[in-house]
């Protein structure tokens, strides 16, 4: 735009150089030199105010403009490419790899479960997923946990506010044992055909604890039941000694004492021997790492199922993952796991 008034000219040209090195592209129409000009309109003889009055408002919607321009410019979204970076005719091994390997890894918790899982395969068990959200009946009832049952206490098992049909709040299952019901019950065809129930269940369980070094509030435990005709006591202590010995490659000290459990009877628990790292000091008390509940399953857990424990019985074990893979691998914290913190997982990639 030309301007008539020499000197508003000159300061135009001046304010659009400095509007195109300005980064708050508004401060423009805060220019001292605008101000300047509105001010002078006054000082003018009559004759002169109008046009020369006129001109400034034409410079100042002038700056106004390019500011409102600049404005949509910089709100628009840049354009997304949608082609693929590379020649697509070109054979999948001969891509460039977009995202090397080097970028990413199993989680270590997922390693040492599929380890685990592959240990069960080959001693012949199946194995199945728990549930997040599951309800009081599977947590409890069919485990034979009596009602009002201070037991169910210990579970610290976090609760919905809402509540079931039977006005029971839903739970998040505080242990992979929410499963045994389910196996049981689907499995018991199998009986009848001579073949025995052999089922693990590795997955994630929640409890409302007081989080430490060995505590966490989601943590993973790996469930484990067999039920047949003759099935024994000393059939279940082979079993995870077997299993302990293939997962840690080496003969380990064990220590089977006597538990409670309501879905078990007799219950144990079993321990192993705690490494170093993670003892506080030499007492009797930290020389152990609880590394599992077991035991033979109880006849009214049988019974609920459908099953007859007169005639069949079985065995289950409960196994807290984490613990086992920390003992592992000399890692001194159980929070590590869920850190999300590159420094730990790198260790494992
Ligand atoms: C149970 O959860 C039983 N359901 C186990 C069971 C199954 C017994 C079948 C008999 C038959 P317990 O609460 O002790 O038992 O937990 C089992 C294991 O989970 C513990 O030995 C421990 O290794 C692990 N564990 C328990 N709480 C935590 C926690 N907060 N953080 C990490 N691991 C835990």
């Amino acid at each position: 735009m030309s301007y008539q008034n020499p000197k508003i000219a000159e300061i135009a040209d001046v304010l659009m150089h400095r509007f195109a090195e300005l980064e708050n592209k508004a401060d423009i129409l805060k220019a001292v030199e605008l101000k300047a000009l509105y001010a002078e309109i006054p000082t003018l003889p009559n004759d002169q105010r109008a046009s020369f009055g006129q001109e400034i408002n034409s410079l100042k919607q002038e700056l106004q403009k390019l500011v409102d321009e600049h404005q949509e410019q910089s709100e628009a979204l840049p354009l997304i490419d949608v082609t693929a970076p590379f020649d697509v005719n070109v054979p999948t091994d001969k891509r460039p790899k977009l995202l090397p390997a080097e970028n990413g890894s199993k989680h270590p918790l997922t390693t040492e479960i599929e380890r685990i899982t592959d240990i069960f395969y080959r001693m012949g068990f199946e194995a199945v997923g728990s549930r997040e959200i599951d309800d009081e009946y599977h947590m409890f009832t069919a485990l034979n946990f009596p009602e009002g049952h201070p037991a169910r206490d210990d579970y610290d098992t976090f609760m919905t506010i809402q509540k079931d049909k039977n006005g029971n709040p839903l739970v998040a299952p505080a242990h992979t044992s929410t499963m045994q019901h389910r196996v049981l019950t689907e499995n018991k065809a199998k009986l009848d055909k001579g073949e025995p129930i052999a089922v693990v269940i590795p997955d994630r369980v929640f409890r409302n604890e007081d989080l430490d070094a060995t505590h966490e509030h989601t943590f993973h435990q790996i469930e484990g039941i067999y039920v047949d005709k003759g099935v024994h006591a000393g059939m279940l202590i082979a079993t995870l000694k077997t299993y302990l010995n293939e997962y840690f490659g080496e003969k380990l000290e064990v220590k089977l004492q006597p538990f409670y459990f309501p879905f078990t009877e007799p219950s144990f628990e079993l321990a192993v021997e705690r490494p170093a790292i993670l003892r506080k000091d030499d007492s009797e008390e930290q020389k152990w790492l609880e590394l599992l509940g077991c035991g033979m399953i109880h006849p009214n857990v049988l019974k609920m199922a459908g099953i007859d424990p007169e005639v069949y019985t079985g065995f289950a074990w409960g196994q807290g993952i984490e613990r086992m893979v920390m003992m592992k691998n000399n890692i001194e914290d159980i929070r590590h796991f869920q850190s999300g913190k590159l420094e730990f997982l790198r260790q494992f990639a």
